[in-house]
């Protein structure tokens, strides 16, 4: 495994392995299971950009709450995904946002220049119930003055392919009550109230569970919590936006009862049907970039 300066490996005590990067830019963290990113600071204001639950599991048992889960070959529940129709398993039990996430990952390759350290990861497999076509997938860090997270799909088979995936990242904030969103605009489907469409707001605010999927392909959206955290988004069909609030929180045992009010989800996604279409070798990047 390539070792440079600025990268090191370690376990945690439940045999899980991490990588620590630590260059002129910023500090990141990266777990190898789920290939997830779990930490970047960056050395100009040495604020945490990303938040984690205190009350994550970290024995590789399921995703780590927090963090950049990455949702892959689909977003969500399976049977609302592009993939479902065509499932010969429409009656079996699917893990909510791909199977990627609770996967071990290799690195692949490491590289370092003056701009940062730039690390590509590969999952064991990218076949699974549900989605038994071929396909490559690479997720490629960057850490440096931003964090730039590139998730690659390759249709490496000879029929078309189809898939939904998302950069399921949670932002640390100071307070969600004090916390507005702007960038956004449209329409948005509410998972609170039956996937109904509603419009945007104008004040962007936070005062009850909120799950949306905004049907905007917005570049770059700015979380305001008395600081502003950029998030940047490419080759996106939509944008979720979640916190589960006070009730959910209390309810998840991965999250503490007051964890809703230090965190909030902007999702760089491709959530709408009828999904990615690759043709046979083509590729396409789902990329978020962190300010
Ligand atoms: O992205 C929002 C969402 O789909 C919510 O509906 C909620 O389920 C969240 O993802 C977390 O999902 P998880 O499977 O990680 O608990």
């Amino acid at each position: 495994m390539t070792t440079l300066s600025s990268v090191s490996y370690q376990t945690n005590e439940f045999g899980v392995d991490y990588i620590q990067i630590n260059n002129n830019h910023a500090k990141a963290e990266i777990c190898l299971y789920g290939g997830h990113v779990t930490r970047f600071t960056p050395k100009t204001d040495n604020r945490e950009r990303l938040w984690v639950s205190p009350n994550s599991l970290r024995d590789a048992s399921r995703p780590i709450r927090g963090g950049v889960p990455i949702c892959w070959p689909w977003f969500g529940d399976f049977k609302r995904s592009p993939l479902f129709l065509a499932s010969e398993h429409q009656n079996a039990t699917f893990p909510a946002h791909g199977f990627l996430r609770t996967q071990n990952w290799s690195v692949e390759s490491v590289t370092e220049n003056t701009n940062g350290t730039s690390l590509s990861l590969k999952p064991n497999t990218t076949t699974g119930i549900g989605f038994s076509h071929k396909a490559e997938v690479i997720f490629v860090v960057t850490v440096g003055r931003e964090l730039t997270l590139d998730l690659i799909t390759k249709n490496t088979g000879d029929a078309p392919l189809t898939y939904s995936c998302a950069l399921h990242t949670y932002f640390a904030v100071d307070d969600i009550s004090q916390t507005r969103l702007s960038g956004l605009s449209g329409g948005y489907l509410d998972k609170t109230r039956g996937f109904n469409q509603f419009e945007t707001p104008n004040n962007y605010q936070f005062t009850s569970e909120t799950d949306r999927v905004h049907l905007c392909t917005a570049e770059t959206v700015t979380i305001n919590h008395g600081f502003e955290t950029g998030v940047n988004s490419y080759g996106h069909d939509s944008l979720v936006v979640w916190n589960p609030w006070a009730e959910n929180s209390t309810s998840m045992q991965d999250m503490t009862d007051d964890g809703y009010q230090s965190m909030l989800c902007v999702e760089t996604a491709i959530t709408q049907l009828p999904g990615r279409m690759l043709a046979p070798g083509e590729l396409h990047s789902l990329r978020q970039v962190i300010t």
